[in-house]
């Protein structure tokens, strides 16, 4: 496989609005970034992908955006945006944004001028269709957000148009080249400026299957998950490459997709040697139990399904590139209020268990990529009203989990247990008010935990969650390990063996041996040769005794094996 400058590096999302505030208006800003360059340099981070923070009514938190050229007034300026991509580039560090091109927002110049002339160049840059009230709509496809795709175009009785996400974020017309051109000369008007790419948003929704039709309903509000379309719309591929011609080959840059709902067999064409992106993320773990009845019929993940999902995603990249390997993002839950049984982050066990699993998917092949917080095992929050729910996704799962027939209580413990805003509350960095995020109001409230979960504690406690993800950060940078942390391919070890997940990962030269008991309990767990070295593990030791580790609850190893 072809080295690439990113493969080695260990990558970070930040999600602005919650990172680090220095103006005390509660909301974070890209000065509270730059502010925090030094930790990120400290923790070991190549790779920082920022979440938007273009010009934005906010109506997604910045994914419906405005004006693609400037930065939200919230955030700072473009001379921070400067600034911040200097003072990186100090640090070696690669600064990526986030790319919303399926959709803009509805305050976007190019939406308001299509309002004002639907008939004219701007409408064209949207799916605008004509829809008389009382007669059924062009397709039934339901929202992202809930409720139908379609909505009145403002001013225009007799108009409608398409919005897969929210009303607020209609849908950018890919067929029309004029669209595509635009889109191509911003996205090169930021390479020029120096970042190093972009993690591209929910592109693969930007190819719909043409002539607008109806498909199956799958809820009792008649509807149909746009799942049904993605499977059946061709040529995303033809968008994706012109795309990449245009832009990201031509100055080597790095771009992850956020592909939902690929075809197996497009896998190489998406993240191959001429792949249209660097990378994707892999969410084979992040989509175990969805279904189109939506959160409240979703199961907790056992450690079996979870194991399953990250082989099965190391099996299908293994002669064809890297996937970005996540346990939680912006969109997700906490990964350890998720994967981890219920009970865990409050038991006794909590920080080993962290570690585990922290552990196995950043020793995964691919290209590991924390997000804010993560670091410092930060957990789901709590809500007890949904008028106190931001995420607009929640919102809406709370009202499909009432027509289900939950109770306002069960339908608040399903919000609970997925809304994004548990992953967006501020990052807690010390245990002063508002977790050091803010001194001012934070826009959403901290989690209560911080006195106890945050940086500064954790910082000088060797056996923290964050000393920890900083060895694993140090292990793929070792000079002596590198090759195989990085390149190194992956075998399940004892896969049939229930509540342990193992992994080797092996280059010409070595053979390291990923172990986590994941499980409350005590595990004899036989070895498949001698060990050299034990390169990490979470408990402070692990006994090993000839071909035996006794692993306790919860550990975890990385083990130099004789090959
Ligand atoms: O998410 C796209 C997307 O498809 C998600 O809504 C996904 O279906 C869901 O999270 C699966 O659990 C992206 C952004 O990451 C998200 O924040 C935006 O709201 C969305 O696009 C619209 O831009
Ligand atoms: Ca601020």
């Amino acid at each position: 496989m072809e080295h690439k400058w990113w493969h080695s590096r260990t990558a970070y999302q930040i999600y602005p609005k919650s990172f680090c505030d220095t103006n005390a208006d509660g909301i974070g800003d890209l000065r509270g970034v730059i502010s925090k360059l030094d930790y990120l340099q400290e923790l070991g981070v190549g790779l920082v992908w920022l979440s938007p923070i273009y010009a934005s009514p906010l109506a997604d938190q910045g994914y419906d955006i405005s004006d693609y050229y400037r930065i939200d007034p919230r955030f700072g300026t473009m001379d921070d945006m400067d600034e911040l991509l200097r003072e990186a580039g100090r640090r070696d560090i690669r600064v990526v944004m986030d790319l919303v091109v399926n959709h803009c927002s509805d305050e976007h110049e190019w939406f308001r001028k299509a309002c004002e002339d639907p008939y004219g160049k701007y409408g064209r840059y949207f799916y605008i269709r004509k829809h008389q009230d009382g007669d059924p709509l062009p397709c039934n496809w339901r929202s992202y957000f809930g409720g139908p795709v379609w909505s009145k175009l403002p001013g225009h009785d007799d108009l409608v148009y398409l919005h897969l996400f929210h009303r607020k974020q209609p849908d950018l017309n890919w067929e029309n080249p004029e669209v595509r051109r635009d889109i191509y000369s911003m996205i090169n008007w930021w390479l020029e400026k120096g970042v190093a790419g972009f993690r591209i948003d929910a592109i693969i929704n930007i190819k719909k299957a043409l002539p607008f039709r109806d498909y199956p309903a799958d809820r009792e509000d008649g509807l149909s998950s746009v799942d049904h379309m993605l499977f059946e719309a061709k040529g995303v591929l033809d968008f994706l490459n012109e795309m990449a011609d245009e832009t990201f080959r031509k100055y080597d840059a790095f771009t992850v997709g956020e592909v939902f709902n690929e075809k197996p067999e497009e896998l190489p064409l998406f993240i191959g040697e001429r792949g249209c992106f660097s990378t994707m993320f892999d969410f084979a773990e992040t989509v175990i139990n969805q279904g189109p009845e939506g959160w409240h019929a979703q199961k907790p993940v056992t450690p079996e399904a979870y194991k399953a999902a990250c082989f099965e995603s190391q099996r299908k990249t293994r002669d064809t590139g890297f996937l970005c390997n996540i346990i939680e993002n912006h969109d997700e839950p906490r990964g350890v209020s998720r994967y981890l049984p219920a009970g865990t982050c409050e038991g006794p066990y909590a920080v080993a268990a962290k570690k585990m699993l922290g552990g196995l998917n950043f020793m995964l092949r691919g290209l590991p990529f924390l997000y804010q917080g993560q670091e410092i095992g930060m957990e789901n929050t709590r809500c007890s009203r949904i008028e106190d729910v931001d995420d607009i996704s929640a919102r809406d799962q709370y009202r499909v989990s009432l027509e289900a027939g939950l109770s306002p209580e069960e339908a608040m413990e399903v919000v609970n247990r997925f809304s994004r805003d548990n992953a967006r509350t501020p990052f807690q960095w010390d245990a002063s008010d508002n977790a050091g995020f803010t001194s001012g109001t934070p826009w959403l409230p901290v989690n209560p935990n911080y006195r106890t979960i945050n940086l500064d504690a954790q910082r000088n406690d060797p056996d923290s969650v964050w000393n920890f993800y900083r060895a694993l950060i140090a292990l793929r940078r070792n000079p002596d390990y590198r090759e195989t942390a990085v390149y190194g391919q992956t075998t399940p070890y004892l896969p049939e063996r229930k509540n342990l997940m193992a992994y080797f990962r092996r280059s010409d030269t070595q053979t390291l041996l990923v172990i986590g008991n994941f499980q409350d309990a005590e595990a004899e767990i036989p070895l498949p040769g001698a060990v050299r070295r034990v390169l990490l593990d979470n408990l402070n030791g692990c006994a090993v005794e000839a071909r035996t580790l006794r692993a306790r609850p919860w550990q975890f190893a990385v083990l130099d094996m004789d090959a």
